[in-house]
């Protein structure tokens, strides 16, 4: 057989078995198959940092082990805010609603001045909303935990990276840069479209990103609303999801993180969730499964949970009316309510370098429409029916279809 001419691989330049071709061949498919996933940045090497300002908060991975999370009380900030949000408004120079669904920009408030009555209606806006912007916001890290600490106690991550100073280890860091090429084999999009760590007890609730580089165009951020998808269902399906159950597991993440080669901080787990859940303050019923985390649907068919996760998936990831998508500059900030939306990166920027810092509050147990109805002793809302109704608008015949079977988990 001809020799065949490959790279370096064989050392000097030429194969002559066909033994020898083939363990290149295999080494190589190893290679190209090898996962990446964007969310778990290596750490960062230390090319260029004395030119850059921010080297501080570059990637690290502490080789630290964390006892399990147990339950803790949580009262949301949301519940002690005066609903026509007259303070916090009063302070933005604009408030513009980005689209019907979701995401509100305010103009010229200044995060670090916000006084506690304020970040109690920043909480709120963020429910109703589900997600909230700033633009030029000069607030260091630790300012924004200290914010991010009024809304509730911080979770720390077992996988992702925290920053290299110390003392931040309830720290998220998202960092990118031209060694670190997205692999568009590894995920799907649709898989990248995530709610935060919902497999933990208490998944996070008014959670904040502030990027601190990023390039020019390119690595914007979408978020879509589990208020808007639940309103959009028919009202059969509504209930049917209202009493079921889904599985939320960390394994995959744990998995991806020790293929990687990188220490996991905390033993991963597995929760149950409602697959709808109410939102304490808004009362408002939200779809709460999302492709990165929810695994399965229980006490139904597989087939059955498939095809029903995938719809909500697709819906999740396709229906943009359901989607707001946010263009960072260097100090944008958003704050969005990990209960009642999901998000996804775009990956489209390589080899520029995009760098941001997350801190994540607890919220409660997610509860059930069942539950909160208990609890409360109030009926949980479709947001867009209230809305509908608070602008005069006549309910379209189709929402009015069928009213909730009650008793039906009994
Ligand atoms: O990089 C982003 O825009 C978001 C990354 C992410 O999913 C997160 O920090 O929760
Ligand atoms: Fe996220």
């Amino acid at each position: 057989m001809a020799p065949v001419a490959i790279s370096e691989e064989s050392g000097n330049g030429t194969i002559s078995s066909v033994a020898e071709l083939k363990k290149v061949q295999a080494n190589q498919r190893i290679e190209e198959t090898r996962v990446i996933n964007p969310f778990y940045s290596p750490s960062a090497g230390n090319e260029n940092d004395d030119d850059y300002s921010y080297a501080k908060y570059k990637p690290r991975f502490p080789v630290v082990n964390w006892e399990p999370l147990t339950e803790i009380e949580v009262t949301d900030r949301g519940h002690f805010a005066d609903s026509s949000k007259t303070a916090l408004f009063s302070a933005a120079q604009k408030v513009k609603h980005l689209t019907p669904a979701i995401g509100t920009e305010l103009v010229g408030i200044d995060l670090r001045q916000l006084t506690d009555q304020q970040k109690d209606e920043l909480a709120l806006l963020v429910a109703e909303r589900g997600v909230v912007f700033f633009r030029d916001q000069e607030l260091s890290i630790h300012e924004q935990l200290d914010i991010a600490r009024h809304f509730g106690p911080l979770h720390k991550h077992a996988t992702t990276p925290v920053p290299r100073e110390p003392g931040l280890e309830e720290v998220h860091v998202v960092y990118n840069d031209a060694s670190r090429r997205p692999d568009a084999s590894a995920f799907s999009k649709i898989e990248l479209w995530h709610s935060d760590v919902t497999y933990e007890i208490q998944p996070p609730s008014t959670t904040s990103l502030k990027v601190i580089t990023c390039p020019e165009y390119g690595g914007d951020t979408l978020w879509s609303s589990g208020y808007a998808l639940y309103s959009s269902l028919s009202p059969g399906m509504q209930v049917y999801l209202e009493g079921l159950t889904a599985l939320h597991s960390a394994v995959a993440q744990a998995d991806g993180s020790r293929a990687a080669g990188l220490h996991v901080r905390r033993e991963p787990i597995e929760s149950i969730h409602p697959v709808v859940r109410v939102h304490p303050v808004t009362g408002w019923k939200s779809v709460y499964v999302n492709p990165g985390f929810t695994r399965r649907i229980l006490g139904v068919p597989k087939a059955e949970s498939d095809t029903i996760l995938n719809f909500l998936f697709h819906q999740i990831a396709e229906n943009v009316d359901f989607h707001v998508r946010f263009h960072w500059e260097p100090n944008s900030v958003a704050f969005w309510d990990n209960r009642i939306v999901t998000h996804t990166a775009t990956f489209d920027f390589w080899p520029q370098t995009r760098h941001a810092l997350r801190a994540t509050p607890h919220g409660e147990k997610p509860e059930s429409v069942e539950d909160y109805e208990s609890r409360t002793g109030k009926a949980a809302k479709d947001r867009q029916i209230e809305i509908w109704k608070e602008q005069g608008v006549e309910i379209p015949q189709s929402k009015k279809g069928l009213s909730r079977a009650r008793g039906c988990n009994d």
